[in-house]
């Protein structure tokens, strides 16, 4: 584990040297203490009271004290990211698991167990830096590759192809999803009329759609989510062949994800949930953990696929080519401060390293020109690179680059700030192991055009949802009309179910009836018929590709005094053998006495602590004190919200009135556990594997 330091231990006294005149505490460094000083090193007197003539008089223009504080202050913010706003940063490593010099030369491929230090970030799209963490969104799953010959950053999201196939249409579509500019709202959201007028003149979109519809959008951690770089690359080994290449992150916790109603109620208990769920992960284990596997083909296979690998709305299902694990990457240091590091880390397309290069694809190449623009947006000058997060770590750097906003080092040393230069000083270039692009033949019309092979857009987004279980199939389906339910206008509505009946008709008439559109509409126009010949890829589906364990899982305990003891022992030693967390929630957070006398501090309170928070919970009250808590609204919804989320649920003998209390008696089914059993604690968690009992949803 981290050895990350936080401070836990507050003194329960107030805690000053002085007071003033006015009562305020003044706190001085004695004893050789750290002394408080301005930007310029000055030692600070009084940091409570500003320079005025008389404790009544007007402040001092001459308090440069006053004013240099505040004005740092006044200029703490940068414009955040225009997109991927809200965001969540950590350190970690790369590990090689296979040599790939052969078809690479990338510097983290080159051998077996070389290591290489990485940042990542994991952001959501829509929402300003301050939205919550659960909307439906694609997320940004960004790594920053420290290698040993320079920055190579891997810009991706969790769901493997995007919206347009042009960079050109990439403002308009962030503009139609973000708040509508007259209203100011709605924040973080899809439901809206603007972003679905659009999706509906974008047929292209359609398969992003159903992916963003599924509930690969409403993931439950960072750590339970696939990464993917999306784009075809190019590997380039050392003799210049080229090998396409497609990036995958699969995570060592395996898929999961919340369900809707339980992802809008998280947002409301806790905003900042994959956030505190991956500092914990890191700070307490089991750490976030990712295999690198890599697609790899040649001219041929991409010639003989059906779709065109440079369009950025296909994929290559992973049965048709086996992604191979390269490397994994775990995350092992939280940022020492989220500003300095998680703020200004500033990913580009095109950092790259010899051995990996772009392909043709028009959506690659046009954030090969935004990202460097967009940083010098955000961080205002020419030298982000030299902010620490920034800077290569694993090689030198030198260049003629000088002077601009916030110089921080002076690369230039002597009068040598050119090249070639006749002093015999300064670096120069090196044919052999500089970075060469790959070498290919360009030839064609100038002209504003799309290829042909771009126009299929319904065949992958029917491939999709037929690679769906049907749970996931139902999610999918009752997120496009709570989606289109919030769009005001019907005829956007009919719009995009006439785009569905070239997906799935079953889904577009489900979709129209719950909508209650009575004639379904023609379906829209196609480029090309849909394919009903593609095979289902079970790769696509979370509920097919769970972890197998409920390890890094949490159970939540809802307790109050008087709760069974050796019940709670049993579950806390079922879950600490699986390699899960109990927490306990009660209702008062300095916690609850166990029937033997024991008091167990709690990590909620009941009305803070909702069990949308855990991945499975239990209910063990005590005899005396369950009344009060069946009494409790939000104890009762911490049951009913379980049950309704397909949650596993374990029951204490004496949570009778709690259950009565929620209307649940005589309804509950095999995903709930009677403790009154013996042995149930390790059945229970066992089964917890399975992380929900969709059979209730059914
Ligand atoms: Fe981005 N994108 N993007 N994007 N993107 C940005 O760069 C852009 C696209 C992605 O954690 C911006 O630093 C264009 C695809 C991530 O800091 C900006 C196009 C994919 C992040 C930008 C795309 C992404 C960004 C805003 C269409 C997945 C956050 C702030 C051609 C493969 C990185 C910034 C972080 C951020 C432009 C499409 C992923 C404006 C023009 C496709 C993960 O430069």
């Amino acid at each position: 584990m981290t050895d990350k330091k936080r401070s836990q231990q507050t003194d329960p006294e107030h805690r000053f040297s002085e007071r003033g005149a006015g009562g305020e505490y003044h706190q001085h460094a004695e004893d050789g203490a750290e002394r408080l000083t301005t930007a310029q090193g000055v030692t600070i007197s009084d940091n409570q009271n500003s320079l005025k003539p008389g404790a009544s008089g007007p402040t001092l223009l001459e308090d440069f004290v006053l004013r240099e504080k505040i004005f740092h202050f006044d200029h703490e913010r940068i414009p955040e990211r225009v997109v991927h706003a809200r965001g969540f940063g950590a350190h970690g490593t790369f590990e090689c698991k296979k040599d790939l010099s052969a078809i690479t030369r990338a510097a983290p491929f080159q051998k077996v167990g070389k290591k290489t230090e990485l940042f990542a970030r994991f952001s959501t799209v829509a929402g300003n830096k301050g939205s919550f963490d659960i909307p439906r969104d694609v997320r940004g799953f960004a790594v920053k590759f420290y290698t040993d010959e320079g920055n190579w950053d891997l810009v991706g999201n969790n769901m493997p192809v995007f919206f347009i196939q042009d960079a050109i249409k990439f403002p308009d579509l962030i503009h139609a999803v973000k708040p509508e500019p007259d209203t100011g709202f709605p924040q973080a959201q899809s439901a809206h009329d603007n972003f679905w007028d659009f999706i509906s003149l974008t047929p292209e979109s359609m398969h992003t759609i159903m992916w963003l519809m599924s509930d690969r959008a409403i993931p439950r951690s960072f750590s339970t989510m696939e990464g993917f770089g999306v784009h075809t690359y190019r590997f380039v080994n050392a003799d210049g062949k080229s090998t396409y290449v497609k990036f995958f992150w699969k995570p060592h916790a395996g898929l999961q994800s919340v369900v809707w109603n339980e992802a809008m109620k998280t947002n409301g208990a806790d905003p900042d949930r994959h956030r505190r769920i991956t500092w914990e992960e890191i700070t307490e284990g089991p750490q976030p953990a990712w295999d690198l596997a890599v697609q790899t083909f040649d001219q041929e296979f991409a010639d003989s696929f059906e779709f065109d690998v440079l369009d950025a709305t296909k994929i290559i299902p992973e049965e048709r080519l086996k992604p191979e694990i390269v490397g994994t990457m775990t995350l092992d240091r939280p940022v020492d401060n989220f500003f300095a590091e998680t703020e200004q880390v500033a990913f580009c397309t095109q950092n790259v390293v010899p051995g990996i290069d772009f392909t043709d694809d028009p959506l690659l190449q046009g954030r090969n020109f935004s990202y460097l623009d967009t940083q010098l947006k955000r961080l205002g000058s020419p030298n982000f690179t030299k902010i620490p997060v920034n800077a290569p770590r694993g090689c030198p750097v030198h260049n003629y680059q000088q002077d601009g906003h916030m110089q921080t080092d002076q690369p230039i040393r002597g009068r040598v700030n050119y090249e070639p230069n006749g002093w015999g000083e300064g670096p120069r270039e090196h044919p052999l192991e500089g970075y060469t692009s790959f070498r290919q033949e360009v030839h064609g019309e100038k002209a504003r055009l799309r290829p042909e092979s771009f126009n299929d857009h319904y065949s992958q987004a029917r491939l999709f949802y037929i690679s769906q279980t049907e749970v996931e199939q139902g999610h999918l389906r009752d997120a496009f009309v709570f989606e289109l339910s919030k769009c005001e206008m019907e005829a956007i509505r009919i719009r995009i179910v006439s785009h569905l009946r070239n997906v799935d008709e079953e889904l577009a008439a489900a979709v129209a009836e719950r909508l209650g559109i009575e004639t379904l509409p023609k379906p829209a126009p196609a480029a090309q018929p849909t394919r009903m010949d593609l095979d289902a890829s079970p790769a696509l589906s979370i509920v097919m590709n769970g972890p197998g364990s409920f390890k890094g899982r949490t159970i939540g305990v809802l307790a109050s005094d008087g709760a069974d003891a050796d019940l709670l022992r049993g579950l806390m030693d079922a879950a600490r053998a699986e390699g899960a967390k109990v927490k306990f929630v009660a209702p008062r957070i300095g916690g609850f006495t166990d029937s033997k006398g024991e008091k167990h501090p709690a990590d909620e309170k009941v009305d803070g602590g909702p069990s949308v928070l855990f991945d499975a919970v239990a209910i063990v009250p005590g005899e005396e004190s369950v009344a009060a808590l069946a009494a409790m609204p939000p104890a009762r919804d911490f049951l009913t919200d379980a049950f309704v989320h397909a949650k596993f649920i374990a029951l204490a003998p004496a949570a009778g009135p709690l259950i009565e209390a929620t209307g649940l008696s005589g309804k509950l089914d095999d995903g709930c556990f009677d403790f009154a059993e013996p042995g149930v604690a390790e059945t229970f968690v066992a089964r917890c594997a399975e992380l929900r009992f969709w059979k209730r949803e059914g």
